[in-house]
């Protein structure tokens, strides 16, 4: 008898009946035909803005007077959303996003894994640097075999970073304000993006070695790309094009 309701119970995936009484299935991806567009506040969105517009897409709301994360276009079918920069790859791996800009540092941070990263945007640039307190003799510890501890929001690029030249580190994993860390005896150094170098100055630090360049990406939801090529398609152009052209000027 216990075998009999078990066996009416068992889900049979390829009955006829299954479809009428499955539940839906959950979507993460946008699989109507609205462009979902992951971009952070800030630099990345100021600098995104001439980008968009010279393919016609015009952000309605300001996110820093705004509260509210969903902007919309003057497109009907286009939204922006607002989000921490180091979430965007998530976004849009999950498909919750279609394209969004995210800066090199997030993307091999977090691993571009399962993106498509078609265009360098050459906006947001900076340098991934390592510095210390004015006067700290970083050459000399730093050859000596002694161990550093580094102060980072990025650890797996300090420890590729300090890996490739035999130094052997501890990190403190941080998440701002890196620069304070040398000041008060937390690390002997950190690893942090640098532009203009004022908050280095600022603090009496110095950058001491060069790690790599930074610039934000375009990065795309590899289905999406798909599913809406005719929509996407044009607008990767668009940007290439006027990307081309600033750093022509
Ligand atoms: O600020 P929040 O914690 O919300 O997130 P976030 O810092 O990740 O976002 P945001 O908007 O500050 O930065 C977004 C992206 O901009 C980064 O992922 C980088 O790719 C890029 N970018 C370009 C920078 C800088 N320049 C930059 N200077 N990101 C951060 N900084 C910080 C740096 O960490 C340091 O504290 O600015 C300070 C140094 O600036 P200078 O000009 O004094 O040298
Ligand atoms: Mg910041």
């Amino acid at each position: 008898m216990g075998v009999f309701f078990l066996f009416l119970l068992k889900i049979d995936y390829n009955s006829p009946f299954y479809g009428l009484f499955r539940q839906p299935e959950r979507l993460t991806m946008n699989e109507n035909n609205t462009l979902t567009i992951a971009l952070s506040k800030g630099r990345i969105f100021d600098e995104t803005l001439p980008l968009l517009a010279a393919a016609g897409i015009e952000v309605l709301e300001n996110p820093e007077t705004s509260r509210k994360l969903i902007l919309p276009t003057n497109h009907d079918n286009m939204r922006v959303i607002i989000v921490r920069a180091s979430d965007v790859p998530t976004y849009v791996r999950y498909g919750a996003a279609d394209f969004g800009i995210a800066g090199k540092d997030v993307l091999i941070e977090s691993g571009g894994g399962g993106l498509y990263q078609p265009l360098d945007l050459k906006i947001a640039q900076c340098k991934m640097m390592v510095a210390v307190k004015q006067g700290f003799d970083y050459q000399k510890v730093s050859s000596a075999g002694s161990r550093l501890r580094i102060a980072t929001k990025y650890p797996n690029i300090a420890r590729e970073h300090f890996a490739q030249k035999g130094v052997h580190i501890d990190i403190i994993k941080l998440y701002g304000s890196m620069e304070l860390a040398p000041l008060v005896g937390l690390s002997d150094a950190i690893v942090d993006l640098v532009s203009t170098g004022g908050t280095l100055r600022a603090n009496n630090l110095e950058a001491v070695e060069h790690i790599c360049d930074i610039s934000s990406r375009l990065i795309v939801n590899k289905a999406a790309l798909k599913l809406k090529h005719a929509q996407i398609q044009p607008i990767i152009d668009v940007f290439a094009k006027t990307v081309a052209q600033q750093n022509q000027a």
